[in-house]
């Protein structure tokens, strides 16, 4: 037996199994379901039925992270996230905004986000950890800190790794030093490995495969694997074809599940339900025997 981290983050929900938080996109360029939810009406639909599904959290976006994506501008950004975050935290959901943009991160949590998703870590804005800093001493804001080297335009250019899983705990844990140096109390910071991010396929499930000791880092999990590309290599066709988007679901649930039982705290997902059935199976499974309720 290993030992896992807190899986729970102050101020967040504390269910006895990972927690789900449902993606929504509101850009015209993600690239499992982008230009679906830019009409902030339609996106605020999406949220309340992830919500419906079972989502802990709901992970509000207003930037596509797609390999070669151009970045939007931070009014763009703003204008696609602020109404949907105002919206859905108007009706008591637990926001997180993901964004690397310091002033959007904060404007959220204005609007009432209760976690801030940098896929940066910290990196693409030199003000994102004193925000965040400023944030939680005032409003008990939470942080997920992301593995990242390069903005989308060039990070499959940065994924060169002597040994992958090494090198992604080394650079987190130089990010938590920071996180901490800015003054973000630690009981509020998860991690993340960032499957997808400045790594190829085979180097995404090698950090899979490594997860145990992103558990050395002391902080919670969150792992998201949803949709992608990953997952559409792996189940290419008998000619090399990638698997697309739509048909990466049944293996998105299998790696939640699995990520789950190997000790996340949190998993991202877009089919809400079918993760959280995912997630509660791992749970009943690693409680084990000896509870006899069926
Ligand atoms: N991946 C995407 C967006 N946000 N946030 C976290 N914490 N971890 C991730 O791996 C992550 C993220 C890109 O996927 P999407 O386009 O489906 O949202």
């Amino acid at each position: 037996m290993h030992a896992f981290p807190p899986r729970y983050v102050e101020g967040l929900p504390r269910p006895d199994r990972a927690l789900v938080m449902g993606v929504l996109n509101v850009t015209p360029d993600s690239f499992s379901d982008g230009g679906r939810y830019v009409d902030p009406v339609r996106a605020l639909e999406h949220g309340r039925q992830l919500v419906a599904d079972g989502a802990d959290l709901v992970d509000v976006g207003g930037e596509s992270t797609r390999p070669g994506a151009r970045r939007p501008s931070p009014q763009e950004e703003l204008d696609r996230v602020l109404p949907v975050v105002q919206a859905l935290a108007g009706e008591g959901v637990s926001v997180s905004v993901d964004t690397m943009r310091a002033s959007v991160a904060r404007a959220a949590v204005a609007a009432g986000a209760v976690l801030v998703n940098d896929v940066s870590g910290g990196r693409a804005d030199e003000d994102m950890l004193a925000t965040v800093a400023r944030l939680g001493a005032t409003r008990g804001t939470t942080y997920v800190l992301m593995h990242w080297r390069a903005h989308s335009l060039r990070m499959q250019q940065h994924a060169e790794y002597g040994d992958v899983v090494g090198e992604v705990l080394r650079e987190l844990a130089e990010q938590l030093g920071a996180a901490r140096d800015a003054g973000i109390a630690p009981g509020r910071i998860a991690v993340d490995p960032g499957i997808g991010f400045s790594k190829t396929a085979e180097q995404n499930w090698d950090v899979l495969a490594g997860m145990e000791r992103l558990h050395e880092l002391g902080h919670p999990v969150l792992i998201a694997t949803s949709r992608k590309r990953f997952l559409g290599s792996l189940l290419a066709d008998a000619n090399g074809e990638l698997r697309p988007p739509e048909g990466r679901e049944d293996g998105t649930t299998a790696s939640s599940a699995l990520a789950a039982a190997a000790g996340a705290w949190c998993i991202r997902a877009h089919a809400v339900r079918a993760n959280l059935d995912a997630v509660r199976v791992a749970a009943r499974w690693a409680a084990g025997a000896g509870r006899s309720d069926g």
